[in-house]
C-alpha cells in the first residue's frame, strides 16, 4: 500500500516557451511571449508594440484576471529595443537537450513532458510546407529520450502563440485558426509516429479566462469573444483527437487544465454556493466539455443570461460529442480561499491561476504560493469522481529562489519537503481512494523561466541553471539536493519518502 504502480510514468515537465531558447534559429517565427518582457510579481511583464503606420512603439502590461491585454488603436505586437525578453535564450533546450536529457535519464524519468512550438514547425501559418529544421530539432529530441526510454508526453500549445495568429487572424476568436491548428497537430503526429503517443492539447485551457494574450492571442478580450475563443479551442481539441486515433491507434490525446482545489472561508451556505459557482465557471466547464463531450448547462443558462451568444455551425457540437479526451490532466499547485463575507483581513494568497484569501493553516513562498499538502488528494478525487478517466498531474511544483553555493551544490530542503508532502497526498488517492492516475510530472525540473514574472530567479528545478533575470550566466547545470531525492524516490516505486 506504500508504493505506486511500477508502471506509473513519473518526470518532470517544461515548455518550449519557457524552456526552449533559439526564439530566432531554424526558422522559428516570433511568438506573443518572444515579445513579452521579464518583470516581477510585483511589476508585471510587459508586451511590446508598434504602430505600422507611425512607426510608433512601446509596451503595455500583459493582461491578467480582469485585466485584459489593451494596445493602442492600429498597433501590433512587436520587439522594442530597451527590453530583456527572457523567452529568447529561456534555459536554451535547443542547444542543451542532449546534456538535460542525460540528467533527467540519471534521475530514472520515465516520461518527460515538453511542448512543441508551432511557430518553429509553421512559421508561416497558412503554409502548405512545415519547416523541415524545426520538425527535425523535435525529431532528433525524441530519438534522444527514446535512447533512454523515457516517454515523451507532448504538450501541442503551450503558451506558444504566434505573432502572426494574432496580427493576421485576431487570434483564436477567428474561426479559421482551428483548420490551420489542425493542420499543425496533424503534420507532427504523422511525423513523430511511433516515437510519440501521449500528447496533450492546450496547456491550462481555462487559463484563457486569466492570461490572453498568450493562450488565445487575442487582444482586448470580451465575454463574448472568450466563449468564441473558446468554442474553437474545444473543436480544435476533438477534430485533433480524431486525427490522432486515425493516424495512430496507440495515441493517447489529454486535456489540460490549471486546477486548485477552492475551499469556502466559512461554512456560511452562501459561501458554500459561491466557491461551486466559481468552480464550475473558471475550471470545470472546460473540461466537462472536453471530457463529457458537451456544454454543461449552467454555462448555457449563464450565456443566456449575460446575452452572450455563440456562433455554431452545423455538427460541431457533434464533434464536440463524438471526440472526447482520452484522459485528463492538469495542473495544480494548491488550493485557494474564498468568502462572500467583508472581513477586515483582505490578505491575499498568491497561486496559478485564481487568487484567493491567505488560508491561515498553510506556509507560502516568496511569491505567495502556499503548500497544502492535501490538494493533490483532494484534487484527484473530484476529477476522478466526476469523469471516471485516467489522470494525469503534468503540473505540480514549488518556485523557490535557490543558491548555488560555492562548491556547485544547491540545498533546497523546502521543495524536498513540498513533494514528500504532494507525492504522499497522490499515493492515498491512488492506493485509499482508487483513483486511477497515469503519472506525475514535476513543473520545471530544469531551472526555466517563470511564466506569470519572467524572472529566473523562481525557479522550480531539480537542476539549477546558472542563469539571471536579466539572462547573464553561464547556463551550467548543477544538481540540487532534490535531484537525489527524486531519483532515489522513482527507484523505490515512490515507497521513499525519506
Ligand atoms: C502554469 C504554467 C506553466 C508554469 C507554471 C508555474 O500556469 O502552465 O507554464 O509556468 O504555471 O507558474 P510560474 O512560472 O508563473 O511560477
Amino acid at each position: 500500500m506504500s508504493k505506486f504502480p511500477s508502471t506509473f510514468l513519473w518526470g518532470g515537465a517544461t515548455a518550449a516557451n519557457q524552456y526552449e531558447g533559439g526564439y530566432n534559429e531554424g526558422g522559428k517565427a516570433l511568438t506573443m511571449i518572444d515579445v513579452t518582457t521579464n518583470g516581477s510579481h510585483t511589476n508585471p511583464r510587459k508586451i511590446g508594440w508598434m504602430i505600422p503606420e507611425t512607426g510608433e512603439t512601446g509596451v503595455t502590461n500583459m493582461g491578467f484576471g480582469s485585466i485584459p491585454t489593451v494596445f493602442p488603436e492600429g498597433a501590433v505586437p512587436a520587439l522594442v529595443d530597451g527590453y530583456y525578453y527572457p523567452s529568447h535564450k529561456a534555459t536554451d533546450f535547443y542547444h542543451h537537450y542532449k546534456e538535460d536529457i542525460a540528467l533527467m535519464a540519471e534521475m530514472g524519468f520515465r516520461t518527460f513532458r515538453m511542448s512543441i512550438s508551432w511557430a518553429r514547425i509553421y512559421p508561416d501559418l497558412a503554409s502548405e510546407n512545415p519547416n523541415e529544421e524545426g520538425l527535425r530539432f523535435y525529431e532528433n529530441v525524441f530519438d534522444e529520450l527514446n535512447k533512454y526510454g523515457i516517454e515523451p508526453l507532448v504538450t501541442l500549445s503551450h503558451f506558444e502563440i504566434p505573432v502572426e495568429l494574432v496580427t493576421k487572424y485576431g487570434g483564436w476568436q477567428n474561426r479559421e485558426v482551428i483548420d490551420l491548428f489542425v493542420k499543425f497537430t496533424m503534420t507532427v503526429m504523422k511525423r513523430y509516429k511511433g516515437k510519440v503517443k501521449y500528447w496533450l492539447t492546450f496547456n491550462e485551457i481555462n487559463m484563457m479566462e486569466f492570461m490572453q494574450s498568450s493562450t488565445i492571442g487575442v487582444l482586448n478580450t470580451t465575454p463574448q469573444n472568450l466563449a468564441q475563443s473558446a468554442l474553437h479551442q474545444f473543436l480544435a481539441s476533438s477534430l485533433t483527437v480524431k486525427a490522432a486515433h486515425e493516424i495512430d491507434e496507440n495515441n493517447m490525446v489529454g486535456m489540460m487544465l490549471a486546477y486548485q482545489p477552492l475551499y469556502a472561508e466559512t461554512c456560511d451556505p452562501e459561501d458554500q454556493l459561491f466557491v461551486l459557482k466559481k468552480a464550475q465557471k473558471q475550471f470545470l466547464f472546460y473540461s466537462d466539455v472536453q471530457m463529457l463531450g458537451k456544454y454543461p448547462n449552467y454555462k448555457l443558462k449563464e450565456y443566456e443570461r449575460e446575452g452572450i451568444v455563440i456562433d455554431t455551425k452545423e455538427g460541431e457540437m457533434e464533434i464536440l460529442e463524438k471526440y472526447p479526451c482520452d484522459f485528463m490532466s492538469f495542473s495544480c499547485y494548491g488550493s485557494s480561499v474564498f468568502t462572500t463575507h467583508e472581513t477586515n483581513d483582505g490578505a491575499l494568497g498568491g497561486g496559478n491561476a485564481i487568487h484567493g484569501k491567505k488560508n491561515p493553516y498553510l506556509s507560502a513562498n516568496e511569491w505567495g504560493w502556499e503548500t497544502d499538502p492535501q490538494c493533490l488528494r483532494i484534487a484527484l478525487n473530484t476529477l476522478y469522481d466526476r469523469y471516471h478517466k485516467p489522470l494525469f498531474i503534468v503540473e505540480n511544483g514549488i518556485g523557490w529562489a535557490d543558491k548555488l553555493e560555492e562548491d556547485g551544490t544547491v540545498h533546497d530542503p523546502e521543495r524536498i519537503d513540498y513533494l514528500r508532502q504532494n507525492i504522499k497526498a497522490m499515493r492515498d488517492a491512488i492506493n485509499l481512494d482508487g483513483v486511477e492516475l497515469m503519472g506525475y510530472t514535476m513543473w520545471g525540473c530544469i531551472d526555466l523561466v517563470s511564466a506569470s514574472t519572467g524572472e529566473m530567479r523562481k525557479r522550480y528545478g531539480f537542476v539549477y541553471v546558472d542563469m539571471d533575470d536579466l539572462g547573464n550566466g553561464t547556463m551550467n547545470r548543477y544538481k540540487k539536493d532534490s535531484f537525489y531525492w527524486y531519483k532515489k524516490m522513482i527507484a523505490s516505486d515512490g515507497e521513499d519518502l525519506e
